[in-house]
Formats: C-alpha cells, sequence, structure tokens
C-alpha cells in the first residue's frame, strides 16, 4: 500500500490515546460526530467513520471495497475474507455462506445449542454466583461455533485462549508517528496462538481431506471443488483465523453485553424473564448499546472520493466504528441507555453492504438459546453487588467480567 504523508489533525485528536479509547471510547467518538464524522486519528493512523450516516455510506458505496486493518494483516495474512475483494471474496463467501443460511440454520441450531447452554447453566446453577463472561457467555459462544466447524475436539478453555490472543494481536493497533507499529512485541501471543492452532487443526484437515464429513470445515475443504481436489490449507487459513477470532468471541460479547444492559434495567430484565419472546429485542438492543465489532473492519476508497466533506484520494482506509454509529443521536434517543422499548431502528452492529457478516442469523439464535437457558433456570440471578461491570476494547468491545448471584 503507497502510504501518503499524513494529515494533519487537531491537537485534541492528536492527544488521543489506544488506552483511551479501549478503556472508554464514547467521549471521544461522541465529539467526532459533532464535529468531524470522518476523522483522522493519529494514534490509529487512519481515519474513522463515526456516524450512522457516513458508515451506512462508506459500507454501501460502490467505490468502495473491504480492506483489513495494518494490524489485522499483521495478524491474519492474506486472503482473510474480511479483506479481500472480487473474485477471491465471491470464492470465501460461497464457501462460508452456505451453513449459515437461514433454511440451514433452522434445521439444525437448536439441536446443537441448546444442549450446549443448559450444560454450561448446570455447571453454574447450584453455585449461587459465577462470573458469568468466562463462565458461561464465552462457553456457550466457543462450543456453538467451534462444533460448527468441525473442532469438538479443542476444549472450550483453548478456544477461549486462542480468541483472546487473536484478539488482542487483532486490535495491537497503535502507531507512532512514521506509521509503524508502537507495541510489535503486542503480536507475540496471536503468533503464539496460530502455531498452536496450525499444530491442532493440521491434522484435523488431514483427516477432512479423505474423510469429508459435515463440518463447515470440510465444507470449506471441498464445496464447488473439482472431483479429488481441495482448497488449499494456507488460502484457507486466514478465514480461519477470522473465525476463531470474531465468531467464537462475539457471540459472548453480545451475550454479556445484553445482561449487562439488562442488569441496568431491572424491570427490562424481569419483563424479559416473564416473556423470553423480548429476548430477540433485548439482544438487539445489546448489540447497539454495546457493539461486539466496535471498530474492527475497514474500508478503502478505490477512487479519488469526497465523503463528509473530507477528500479521501484513492487507496485511503477508513475504519468502521459501528460502536460509534450505534450510539448515534440523530438517530437514537439518549443513545447510553439501554433501552428495550426504544423504537427498532436496526442497528450497524453486523455492518452492512458486501461484507455485511456472514453468521447474522446464527449469532442472533446462539445468543436467544443462551440467553432463554440461563434465564429459565435462573430467573432471580442479579448482579454481585461487590463487583462494579467494566467495559473493555476499541476494537472489540464488552463487559470483562459479570459477577452474578442468584438463590438456589
Ligand atoms: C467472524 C467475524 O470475525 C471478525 C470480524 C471483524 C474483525 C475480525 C474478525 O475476526
Amino acid at each position: 500500500m503507497t502510504v501518503s504523508a499524513a494529515p494533519e489533525a487537531p491537537q485534541w485528536l492528536r492527544d488521543v490515546t489506544m488506552q483511551e479509547l479501549e478503556r472508554n471510547p464514547y467521549p471521544v467518538y461522541e465529539r467526532l460526530r459533532r464535529e468531524q464524522p470522518l476523522a483522522f486519528i493519529p494514534v490509529l493512523g487512519a481515519y474513522v467513520a463515526s456516524t450512522r450516516e457516513v458508515c451506512t455510506e462508506i459500507a454501501n458505496h460502490p467505490d468502495f471495497g473491504g480492506i483489513i486493518t495494518k494490524a489485522g494483516g499483521r495478524t491474519f495474512g492474506h486472503p482473510a475474507v474480511i479483506g479481500v475483494n472480487g473474485d477471491i471474496h465471491e470464492d470465501l463467501r460461497s464457501m462460508v455462506d452456505p451453513a449459515l443460511q437461514p433454511t440451514e440454520v433452522d434445521r439444525w441450531v437448536d439441536g446443537m445449542v441448546r444442549p450446549i447452554a443448559q450444560r454450561y447453566v448446570a455447571d453454574l446453577e447450584y453455585r449461587g454466583r459465577a462470573e458469568l463472561m468466562s463462565e458461561f457467555c464465552e462457553k456457550v459462544s466457543v462450543r456453538a461455533v467451534g462444533n460448527l466447524l468441525g473442532l469438538e475436539s479443542v476444549d472450550s478453555d483453548k478456544l477461549r485462549e486462542w480468541f483472546h490472543k487473536l484478539s488482542n494481536s487483532f486490535t495491537n493497533a497503535a502507531v507512532d508517528e512514521s506509521g509503524d507499529f508502537a507495541n510489535p512485541e503486542g503480536f507475540r501471543e496471536g503468533d503464539e496462538a496460530k502455531a498452536e492452532i496450525r499444530s491442532v487443526v493440521d491434522p484435523l484437515i488431514d483427516r477432512w481431506i479423505v474423510e469429508p464429513d459435515d463440518s463447515a470445515m470440510s465444507h470449506w475443504l471441498h464445496d464447488g471443488m473439482p472431483e479429488g481436489t481441495t482448497r488449499d490449507r494456507d488460502y484457507l487459513y486466514p478465514t480461519l483465523y477470522v473465525f476463531l477470532l470474531g465468531a467464537l468471541q462475539e457471540p459472548g460479547h453480545a451475550i454479556g453485553s445484553t445482561l449487562a444492559g439488562l442488569f441496568s434495567r431491572p424491570e427490562q430484565l424481569e419483563a424479559v424473564v416473564d416473556e423470553p419472546g423480548l429476548l430477540p429485542r433485548a439482544i438487539a438492543e445489546g448489540m447497539r448499546w454495546t457493539s461486539p465489532i466496535w471498530s474492527a473492519t475497514a474500508r478503502v476508497s478505490e477512487q479519488d472520493t469526497v465523503i463528509a466533506g473530507v477528500h479521501l484520494p484513492a487507496n485511503t482506509p477508513v475504519l468502521m466504528s459501528y460502536g460509534s454509529a450505534n450510539h448515534d443521536e440523530n438517530a437514537y434517543d439518549a443513545p447510553s441507555t439501554y433501552d428495550i422499548t426504544r423504537p427498532p431502528l436496526p442497528h450497524l452492529a453486523f455492518g452492512a453492504g458486501k461484507h455485511a457478516c456472514a453468521g447474522i442469523y446464527f449469532a442472533n439464535h446462539v445468543c436467544r438459546i443462551a440467553l432463554e437457558e440461563l434465564l429459565d433456570t435462573l430467573p432471580n440471578i442479579e448482579l454481585d453487588p461487590d463487583h462494579v461491570v467494566d467495559f473493555w476494547g476499541w476494537g472489540f468491545r464488552g463487559p470483562t467480567e459479570l459477577h452474578c448471584q442468584w438463590e438456589v
């Protein structure tokens, strides 16, 4: 990529740090939405789109394609489905989309996910208290998506470790004044995870090549390929890493953020416990309120363009801060309040356009089934008053811990 001189940025944006964005990006982004909905942030070395209007325009713009963020590309390599366009993107989407089609998902999602949710709730039920991010939300998330991929043999704590390491590496985004990574050692844990993933998955691939089964990975290898041939594993790994990060982590973030939102509105939690049919609305609001993929995807202009009054030369990456777009005060009243009764204006947590999430339908069901089982078994669940709920993350965001208690 050609890198031109970094654009000018006002002093307040030059003072923005990665730690500040990770701890709480909302104040910076509130000002961006007001003053500069498409702005260059020096610590990120990139433009960010922060409003619903600008994110929607860019995501659907014919002159913009997908591009992986700089730290994302360092973590996943090429060709990752989120960072390619044209024929390769079409091939990768034709490979990942079929198992995630609604008519397909409807056939097995309940039979697959409900026993997983039931097992992890049963592990907690008589304890009276637990930290639900690590012990429930993340476990259901990795088990559901891991089993879909064909990774039943990898235990859930190992899958959790993989997504945490890939996630930290993917979002190690800070750059210095020259545009070089500010913390190059921050990629080490992602490199470790990838080495371990290959040592575990290579033998599974060896077997799927000769003995195809119904796992998504087996289909990725075989579908649409001439008889007797399979896709090359080096062609598949970057997209597998996309799944082992985002698809394993984000349903868990969405489950946790929905719970945290409901705990902030006890009367709405009670309404959902009494009427589980409200869960899809509660989950959509959870994803709007704290978007799991807060600012982890990007687009690139193929032509010189002007967006929101900013001239973007061709090949300029723009980070899509959907977590900010989902707090746009021009679209949502009191956007930082969790409220399942707000008008159900669609959110942008799954993105938009050609690179919109392939797992929208499946992910929503995973979250629904997990929360149905949790609230059905523990209807009097509440936050443990000895802990506060902290959220963390700029690229990916959710509660760090959710300490809960209930009557046994
Ligand atoms: C399955 C979606 O995963 C991702 C999405 C955006 C950035 C990185 C990801 O792994």
